[in-house]
């Protein structure tokens, strides 16, 4: 077993006994006679073992789930091809253009034409001042679970905004990456104007990303460089980055605009499970763990009911509102991160974290995930749906207060739960 993860275990051992410690002096009572008290200090190996297996914060970039399109798909050429196609570091460029449609007359356009392209050696000479990084949850609007949790760096689009020199008519801009020249494989998204130049509510800056995790992107998270957004969707994030344009026009002509979604979707906060046992003995502790997307309204509570499937439930209480919610333990930051980034240090400095002692300054983080473990209390021989919920730091219960799948997943998850002799 590799050190990083072996220390990460041995944390997460330690969380578990102190959680059990915690369970055992506040909540025996209420929770009768569990066998684990019986013996203090031995943990319920169930629980141990659901730990030991939990996730790390970080994602290593190859244990992303790809959504990549295309066909064939852009990282999967040959080195040799992605010169070609300008998909290395070394060839890469971006134009940044007027809009052909709705022009606002640029100075300084860059382009392959006139050999004014922006390069790669740009931007690192961009970076050398502005480069920022930051911790995000890139999730898909349309899957709902998130892909992957990362520190992305890169340099502030609107640096390069400004080397175009456009005139005030500019209102948005459309970007999309390489797609086979194929208009049909094109992935358009847009921001206005107002966001790339400024960061409201402390959000980090949208960003031309180069970097991942301490490491180059890797072609399968849209090398050499992709626009990250922090606080959208993974849409937004375009990949294999080529075209800017400048536009008077206002409106989103965003790709999953045509799919019907929501563009304007800020991440939502909704927590899912990550382990639960398909059966248990009756009156056996239900060992639970899971993860939370923490949305722009941030994350107060991850909260665990289990309803025998016999109970009626009022139908005008279709979220749960009244049921026996319990609070789960929200678990603190990680001694490792995961993500294999180097000495297990998030790089200084980024966004949330303080550059003396490289710990995060507030958790959980807002735009990135949580984990969250809680032991909930055995039950009578039956059939039951588990269900868990956040609160986030406005009190909305979930799926409040955007309910609505095209804006984000946000559904109470439902598993079913045996217990049986
Ligand atoms: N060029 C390009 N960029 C793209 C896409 C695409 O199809 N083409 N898909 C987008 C979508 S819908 C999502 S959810 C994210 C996924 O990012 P990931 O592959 O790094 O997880 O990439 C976005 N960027
Ligand atoms: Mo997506």
């Amino acid at each position: 077993m590799n050190p990083a993860l072996t220390d990460f275990l041995a944390e997460h051992t330690n969380l578990t006994r102190r959680y059990f410690l915690r369970c055992g002096t506040a909540g025996v009572a209420a929770l009768g006679a569990l066998p684990i008290f019986a013996n203090a200090g031995e943990r319920d190996p169930a629980l141990q073992k659901v730990l030991d297996g939990l996730e790390t914060w970080l994602t290593k970039q190859d244990a992303f789930r790809d959504v990549s399109r295309g066909n064939p798909k852009p990282h999967s050429f040959e080195v040799e091809k992605k010169k070609e196609l300008g998909l290395t570091r070394d060839t890469w460029s971006l134009e940044v253009l007027d809009d052909p449609d709705d022009k606002v007359r640029l100075r300084n356009p860059l382009t392959k034409e006139k050999g004014t392209a922006f390069t790669f050696k740009d931007l690192m000479k961009l970076a050398e001042k502005h480069a920022v990084r930051f911790p995000k949850v890139m999730t898909c609007l349309n899957i709902g679970c998130p892909l992957g949790m990362g520190i992305w760096e890169g340099v502030p689009l609107r640096e390069v905004f400004w080397l175009a020199k456009p005139s005030p008519a500019v209102r948005r801009v459309h970007y999309y990456g390489y797609h086979n020249d194929d208009p049909k494989q094109m992935f358009r998204s847009s921001l206005s104007i107002g966001r790339i130049l400024e960061d409201p509510y402390d959000l980090p800056p949208v960003i031309l990303c180069y970097k991942l995790n301490g490491e180059w992107l890797t072609p399968e998270r849209g090398a050499p460089v992709r626009v990250v957004v922090p606080e959208a969707y993974g849409f937004k994030n375009i990949k294999w980055l080529s075209h800017l344009f400048l536009s008077h026009r206002w409106q989103s002509n965003d790709t999953y605009g045509d799919a019907k979604n929501d563009v304007d979707s800020p991440l939502k906060t909704f927590c899912e499970t990550l382990s639960v046992p398909a059966a248990v003995k009756p009156d056996q502790p239900v060992a639970v763990t899971g993860y939370a997307q923490v949305g722009i309204s941030g994350l107060k509570k991850v909260q665990v009911w289990i309803q025998n499937n016999d109970e009626e439930w009022p139908a005008d209480d279709k979220y749960f509102t009244k049921a026996p919610w319990r609070d789960a333990e929200i678990l603190p930051p990680p001694k490792n991160w995961g993500g294999d980034i180097a000495d297990n240090q998030v790089p200084s400095p980024t966004y949330g974290f303080d550059p003396k002692t490289g710990q995060p300054k507030t958790w959980p983080i807002r735009l990135a995930k949580a984990h969250w473990a809680i032991l909930m209390p055995g039950l009578p021989a039956g059939k039951y749906t588990l269900r868990c919920r956040t609160v986030d730091a406005n009190d909305k219960a979930q799926p409040m207060p955007r309910p609505f799948r095209k804006s984000g997943r946000a559904a109470i998850q439902e598993v079913g739960l045996k217990v049986e002799v």
